[in-house]
Protein backbone atom coordinates (compact mmCIF):
# COMPACT_ATOMS: atom_id res chain seq x y z
CA UNK A 1 0.00 0.00 0.00
CA UNK A 2 1.06 3.45 -1.02
CA UNK A 3 2.22 6.14 2.04
CA UNK A 4 -0.96 8.38 2.87
CA UNK A 5 -0.66 11.56 1.19
CA UNK A 6 -2.28 15.20 2.28
CA UNK A 7 -2.09 19.01 1.61
CA UNK A 8 -3.22 22.20 0.64
CA UNK A 9 -4.38 22.85 -3.29
CA UNK A 10 -5.20 26.39 -4.40
CA UNK A 11 -7.35 26.44 -7.03
CA UNK A 12 -6.34 29.40 -8.33
CA UNK A 13 -7.16 31.44 -11.96
CA UNK A 14 -8.98 34.97 -12.98
CA UNK A 15 -12.35 35.67 -12.48
CA UNK A 16 -15.40 33.66 -14.46
CA UNK A 17 -13.28 30.62 -14.70
CA UNK A 18 -15.11 28.38 -13.29
CA UNK A 19 -13.05 27.61 -9.94
CA UNK A 20 -15.92 27.08 -7.97
CA UNK A 21 -17.72 24.90 -9.86
CA UNK A 22 -15.22 22.54 -10.03
CA UNK A 23 -14.84 22.73 -6.18
CA UNK A 24 -18.54 22.35 -5.95
CA UNK A 25 -18.34 19.00 -8.78
CA UNK A 26 -15.07 17.66 -6.67
CA UNK A 27 -16.68 17.36 -3.78
CA UNK A 28 -20.10 16.23 -5.23
CA UNK A 29 -21.88 19.24 -2.92
CA UNK A 30 -22.51 22.83 -3.35
CA UNK A 31 -19.85 24.57 -0.87
CA UNK A 32 -18.92 27.88 -3.03
CA UNK A 33 -21.58 29.87 -4.58
CA UNK A 34 -21.49 30.37 -8.40
CA UNK A 35 -22.76 32.71 -10.76
CA UNK A 36 -22.13 33.76 -14.19
CA UNK A 37 -21.08 37.13 -12.67
CA UNK A 38 -17.18 37.25 -12.07
CA UNK A 39 -16.50 38.46 -8.26
CA UNK A 40 -19.29 35.94 -7.08
CA UNK A 41 -16.70 33.84 -4.50
CA UNK A 42 -15.22 36.62 -1.90
CA UNK A 43 -13.80 34.44 0.42
CA UNK A 44 -11.55 31.46 1.23
CA UNK A 45 -13.63 28.40 1.27
CA UNK A 46 -11.95 25.34 1.86
CA UNK A 47 -13.10 21.62 1.07
CA UNK A 48 -11.75 18.55 2.20
CA UNK A 49 -11.72 15.24 -0.69
CA UNK A 50 -11.27 12.96 1.60
CA UNK A 51 -9.91 9.14 -0.08
CA UNK A 52 -8.19 6.01 1.86
CA UNK A 53 -5.09 6.98 0.73
CA UNK A 54 -4.69 11.13 0.36
CA UNK A 55 -6.82 13.65 1.66
CA UNK A 56 -6.37 17.38 -0.14
CA UNK A 57 -7.22 20.49 1.19
CA UNK A 58 -9.07 22.37 -1.80
CA UNK A 59 -8.75 26.19 -1.35
CA UNK A 60 -11.04 28.00 -3.64
CA UNK A 61 -10.32 31.65 -3.82
CA UNK A 62 -11.80 34.86 -5.42
CA UNK A 63 -10.33 35.29 -8.21
CA UNK A 64 -7.09 37.24 -8.51
CA UNK A 65 -7.91 40.02 -10.73
CA UNK A 66 -7.09 43.43 -11.78
CA UNK A 67 -8.14 46.72 -12.23
CA UNK A 68 -11.05 47.48 -9.47
CA UNK A 69 -10.35 50.14 -6.62
CA UNK A 70 -12.44 49.42 -3.86
CA UNK A 71 -11.28 47.99 -0.39
CA UNK A 72 -13.21 45.03 -0.88
CA UNK A 73 -11.87 44.01 -4.39
CA UNK A 74 -8.19 44.43 -2.44
CA UNK A 75 -9.20 42.15 0.40
CA UNK A 76 -10.58 39.52 -1.66
CA UNK A 77 -7.19 39.51 -4.04
CA UNK A 78 -5.10 39.40 -0.16
CA UNK A 79 -7.22 36.66 0.09
CA UNK A 80 -6.11 34.61 -3.00
CA UNK A 81 -2.54 35.51 -2.61
CA UNK A 82 -2.45 34.35 0.97
CA UNK A 83 -4.03 30.97 -0.47
CA UNK A 84 -1.79 30.86 -3.21
CA UNK A 85 1.24 31.34 -1.28
CA UNK A 86 0.37 29.04 1.83
CA UNK A 87 -0.47 25.93 -0.78
CA UNK A 88 1.64 22.56 -1.04
CA UNK A 89 0.44 22.91 -4.94
CA UNK A 90 -1.93 24.91 -7.25
CA UNK A 91 -4.01 24.03 -9.52
CA UNK A 92 -4.35 26.93 -11.85
CA UNK A 93 -7.87 27.35 -13.80
CA UNK A 94 -8.23 28.19 -17.43
CA UNK A 95 -10.97 28.34 -20.16
CA UNK A 96 -10.88 26.09 -23.06
CA UNK A 97 -9.04 28.33 -25.68
CA UNK A 98 -9.15 31.89 -23.41
CA UNK A 99 -5.97 32.98 -22.54
CA UNK A 100 -6.20 36.30 -22.05
CA UNK A 101 -3.85 39.17 -20.48
CA UNK A 102 -5.48 38.58 -16.86
CA UNK A 103 -4.71 34.36 -16.81
CA UNK A 104 -1.24 35.51 -18.13
CA UNK A 105 -0.55 37.64 -15.06
CA UNK A 106 -2.30 34.87 -12.63
CA UNK A 107 0.61 32.44 -14.21
CA UNK A 108 2.95 35.24 -13.45
CA UNK A 109 1.96 35.52 -9.59
CA UNK A 110 1.77 31.77 -9.53
CA UNK A 111 5.46 31.99 -10.64
CA UNK A 112 6.52 34.55 -8.18
CA UNK A 113 5.04 32.07 -5.50
CA UNK A 114 7.02 29.31 -6.89
CA UNK A 115 4.74 26.52 -6.31
CA UNK A 116 4.42 23.31 -8.66
CA UNK A 117 1.49 23.88 -10.66
CA UNK A 118 -1.29 21.63 -12.31
CA UNK A 119 -2.61 23.56 -15.24
CA UNK A 120 -6.91 22.71 -15.41
CA UNK A 121 -8.28 23.62 -18.93
CA UNK A 122 -12.34 23.76 -17.75
CA UNK A 123 -15.16 24.45 -19.89
CA UNK A 124 -13.67 21.44 -22.24
CA UNK A 125 -17.70 20.84 -22.94
CA UNK A 126 -17.76 24.00 -25.33
CA UNK A 127 -14.79 22.72 -27.84
CA UNK A 128 -15.84 20.45 -30.54
CA UNK A 129 -14.30 18.17 -31.49
CA UNK A 130 -11.73 17.72 -28.38
CA UNK A 131 -8.41 17.80 -30.80
CA UNK A 132 -9.13 21.31 -30.93
CA UNK A 133 -7.74 21.87 -27.54
CA UNK A 134 -4.42 20.18 -28.52
CA UNK A 135 -2.81 23.43 -30.06
CA UNK A 136 -3.95 25.57 -26.68
CA UNK A 137 -2.62 22.89 -24.17
CA UNK A 138 0.58 22.93 -26.53
CA UNK A 139 0.76 26.51 -26.23
CA UNK A 140 0.23 26.82 -22.59
CA UNK A 141 3.00 24.38 -21.88
CA UNK A 142 5.15 25.87 -23.48
CA UNK A 143 5.15 29.21 -20.93
CA UNK A 144 5.06 27.34 -17.79
CA UNK A 145 6.45 23.62 -16.46
CA UNK A 146 3.26 22.43 -15.35
CA UNK A 147 3.33 18.98 -13.59
CA UNK A 148 0.16 17.84 -14.97
CA UNK A 149 -2.20 19.15 -17.20
CA UNK A 150 -5.86 18.28 -17.26
CA UNK A 151 -8.67 19.18 -19.66
CA UNK A 152 -12.40 19.06 -18.21
CA UNK A 153 -15.47 20.16 -17.68
CA UNK A 154 -16.65 21.07 -14.18
CA UNK A 155 -20.29 22.16 -15.46
CA UNK A 156 -20.87 18.24 -17.29
CA UNK A 157 -19.15 16.75 -14.57
CA UNK A 158 -16.46 15.50 -17.61
CA UNK A 159 -13.08 14.05 -16.75
CA UNK A 160 -13.62 15.97 -13.58
CA UNK A 161 -12.56 12.37 -11.05
CA UNK A 162 -9.29 12.76 -12.63
CA UNK A 163 -7.77 15.50 -10.86
CA UNK A 164 -8.14 14.24 -7.73
CA UNK A 165 -5.40 11.43 -8.80
CA UNK A 166 -2.89 14.04 -11.03
CA UNK A 167 -3.28 16.32 -7.47
CA UNK A 168 -2.65 13.96 -4.67
CA UNK A 169 0.47 12.23 -6.29
CA UNK A 170 2.34 15.46 -6.18
CA UNK A 171 0.78 15.75 -2.55
CA UNK A 172 3.55 15.41 0.64
CA UNK A 173 3.56 12.02 2.72
CA UNK A 174 1.88 13.22 5.76
CA UNK A 175 -1.44 11.69 7.42
CA UNK A 176 -4.95 13.43 7.06
CA UNK A 177 -4.68 17.46 8.51
CA UNK A 178 -8.15 17.41 9.38
CA UNK A 179 -10.44 14.49 10.70
CA UNK A 180 -11.15 12.41 7.64
CA UNK A 181 -15.54 12.90 8.14
CA UNK A 182 -14.91 16.81 7.95
CA UNK A 183 -15.90 18.31 4.48
CA UNK A 184 -15.38 22.32 4.74
CA UNK A 185 -14.46 24.49 7.46
CA UNK A 186 -16.82 27.03 7.29
CA UNK A 187 -19.84 27.06 8.91
CA UNK A 188 -23.40 26.92 8.60
CA UNK A 189 -24.01 30.03 9.31
CA UNK A 190 -21.39 31.45 6.71
CA UNK A 191 -22.78 28.99 3.94
CA UNK A 192 -26.72 29.93 4.92
CA UNK A 193 -25.58 34.01 3.97
CA UNK A 194 -23.66 32.41 1.03
CA UNK A 195 -26.46 31.00 -0.56
CA UNK A 196 -28.67 34.12 0.21
CA UNK A 197 -25.89 36.19 -1.57
CA UNK A 198 -25.95 33.57 -4.79
CA UNK A 199 -29.67 34.04 -5.28
CA UNK A 200 -29.44 38.04 -5.07
CA UNK A 201 -26.01 37.73 -7.37
CA UNK A 202 -28.15 35.58 -9.82
CA UNK A 203 -30.95 38.13 -10.47
CA UNK A 204 -29.86 41.54 -9.59
CA UNK A 205 -28.50 42.99 -12.83
CA UNK A 206 -24.88 45.09 -13.33
CA UNK A 207 -23.36 46.48 -10.52
CA UNK A 208 -25.42 45.41 -8.27
CA UNK A 209 -24.45 42.16 -6.82
CA UNK A 210 -20.82 43.79 -6.28
CA UNK A 211 -22.52 46.40 -3.40
CA UNK A 212 -24.52 43.90 -1.62
CA UNK A 213 -23.29 41.31 1.14
CA UNK A 214 -25.71 39.31 3.64
CA UNK A 215 -25.32 38.86 7.48
CA UNK A 216 -27.36 36.33 9.05
CA UNK A 217 -29.35 37.91 11.90
CA UNK A 218 -30.36 34.66 13.92
CA UNK A 219 -30.52 30.92 13.25
CA UNK A 220 -33.40 29.62 15.71
CA UNK A 221 -35.52 26.15 16.01
CA UNK A 222 -39.13 26.86 15.99
CA UNK A 223 -41.35 24.93 18.04
CA UNK A 224 -42.59 23.40 14.71
CA UNK A 225 -39.02 21.87 14.15
CA UNK A 226 -38.73 24.41 11.48
CA UNK A 227 -35.44 26.24 11.21
CA UNK A 228 -35.90 30.35 11.56
CA UNK A 229 -33.26 32.26 9.84
CA UNK A 230 -33.70 36.22 9.87
CA UNK A 231 -30.99 37.26 7.59
CA UNK A 232 -30.19 41.42 6.60
CA UNK A 233 -28.85 42.35 3.01
CA UNK A 234 -26.66 45.41 2.75
CA UNK A 235 -26.85 47.89 0.48
CA UNK A 236 -24.79 50.43 -0.34
CA UNK A 237 -27.12 53.47 -1.09
CA UNK A 238 -30.66 54.00 -0.96
CA UNK A 239 -31.80 53.88 -4.42
CA UNK A 240 -30.15 50.48 -4.27
CA UNK A 241 -32.23 48.96 -1.51
CA UNK A 242 -35.41 49.93 -3.96
CA UNK A 243 -34.05 47.20 -6.78
CA UNK A 244 -33.54 44.90 -3.93
CA UNK A 245 -36.84 44.83 -2.70
CA UNK A 246 -38.71 45.12 -6.25
CA UNK A 247 -42.14 45.93 -7.21
CA UNK A 248 -44.37 44.96 -4.54
CA UNK A 249 -41.72 43.31 -2.62
CA UNK A 250 -41.58 40.92 -5.76
CA UNK A 251 -37.40 40.85 -5.99
CA UNK A 252 -37.22 40.01 -2.35
CA UNK A 253 -39.31 37.08 -2.56
CA UNK A 254 -38.30 35.16 -5.16
CA UNK A 255 -34.66 35.42 -3.68
CA UNK A 256 -36.10 34.59 -0.39
CA UNK A 257 -38.02 31.17 -1.97
CA UNK A 258 -34.99 30.15 -4.57
CA UNK A 259 -32.87 30.40 -1.18
CA UNK A 260 -35.09 28.44 0.94
CA UNK A 261 -35.21 25.83 -1.21
CA UNK A 262 -31.56 25.08 -1.03
CA UNK A 263 -31.48 25.90 2.93
CA UNK A 264 -33.79 22.94 3.37
CA UNK A 265 -31.44 21.10 1.56
CA UNK A 266 -28.24 22.70 3.77
CA UNK A 267 -30.28 22.38 7.39
CA UNK A 268 -31.88 18.94 5.77
CA UNK A 269 -35.52 20.19 6.72
CA UNK A 270 -37.60 23.11 6.53
CA UNK A 271 -36.75 26.33 6.99
CA UNK A 272 -38.36 29.67 7.40
CA UNK A 273 -36.51 32.41 6.14
CA UNK A 274 -36.84 36.49 6.74
CA UNK A 275 -34.86 38.82 4.91
CA UNK A 276 -34.47 42.66 5.80
CA UNK A 277 -32.73 44.97 3.42
CA UNK A 278 -30.46 47.65 4.86
CA UNK A 279 -28.20 50.51 3.79
CA UNK A 280 -24.50 51.08 5.15
CA UNK A 281 -23.22 53.83 2.85
CA UNK A 282 -20.41 52.67 0.94
CA UNK A 283 -19.54 49.92 3.32
CA UNK A 284 -17.33 48.00 0.86
CA UNK A 285 -14.89 51.05 1.11
CA UNK A 286 -14.68 51.17 4.43
CA UNK A 287 -12.43 48.79 6.54
CA UNK A 288 -14.72 48.55 9.78
CA UNK A 289 -17.71 47.23 7.56
CA UNK A 290 -15.85 45.07 5.82
CA UNK A 291 -14.07 43.62 9.03
CA UNK A 292 -17.94 43.22 10.59
CA UNK A 293 -19.00 41.64 7.91
CA UNK A 294 -16.40 39.03 8.01
CA UNK A 295 -13.88 40.20 4.86
CA UNK A 296 -10.60 39.70 6.93
CA UNK A 297 -8.57 38.96 4.10
CA UNK A 298 -8.65 35.62 5.79
N1 LIG B 1 -19.84 25.64 -20.27
C1 LIG B 1 -19.28 25.57 -19.05
N2 LIG B 1 -19.53 26.55 -18.14
C2 LIG B 1 -18.95 26.45 -16.93
C3 LIG B 1 -18.10 25.36 -16.58
N3 LIG B 1 -17.67 25.57 -15.31
C4 LIG B 1 -18.23 26.71 -14.89
N4 LIG B 1 -19.01 27.26 -15.85
C5 LIG B 1 -19.81 28.52 -15.74
O1 LIG B 1 -18.93 29.63 -15.62
C6 LIG B 1 -19.51 30.62 -14.77
C7 LIG B 1 -18.54 30.98 -13.65
O2 LIG B 1 -18.39 29.88 -12.80
P1 LIG B 1 -17.79 30.02 -11.32
O3 LIG B 1 -17.60 28.63 -10.80
O4 LIG B 1 -18.60 30.97 -10.49
O5 LIG B 1 -16.37 30.69 -11.69
P2 LIG B 1 -15.25 31.27 -10.68
O6 LIG B 1 -15.43 32.75 -10.67
O7 LIG B 1 -13.93 30.89 -11.29
O8 LIG B 1 -15.46 30.64 -9.34
C8 LIG B 1 -20.83 30.04 -14.27
O9 LIG B 1 -21.87 30.55 -15.08
C9 LIG B 1 -20.65 28.55 -14.49
O10 LIG B 1 -21.87 27.86 -14.68
C10 LIG B 1 -17.88 24.32 -17.56
O11 LIG B 1 -17.19 23.34 -17.35
N5 LIG B 1 -18.48 24.50 -18.76
MG1 LIG C 1 -15.78 31.45 -7.58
Amino acid sequence: MNAHRAGFVALVGRPNVGKSTLLNALLEQKLSIVSPKPQTTRHRILGLLNRPDFQIALVDTPGLHSGERRMLNSVMNRTAATSLADADLVAFVVEALRFTPEDERVLQRIQGAGRPAVLVVNKADRVQPRERLLPFIQDLAARHPFIEIVPLSALKHDNVSALPLALAKHLPESPPLFPPEQVTDRSERFRTAEIIREKLTLRLQQELPYGITVEIENIEEMPDGRVAIGAVIWVERDGQKAIVIGEHGRMLKEVGQAARLELNRLYGRRTHLELWVKVKDNWADSANALRAFGYDGE
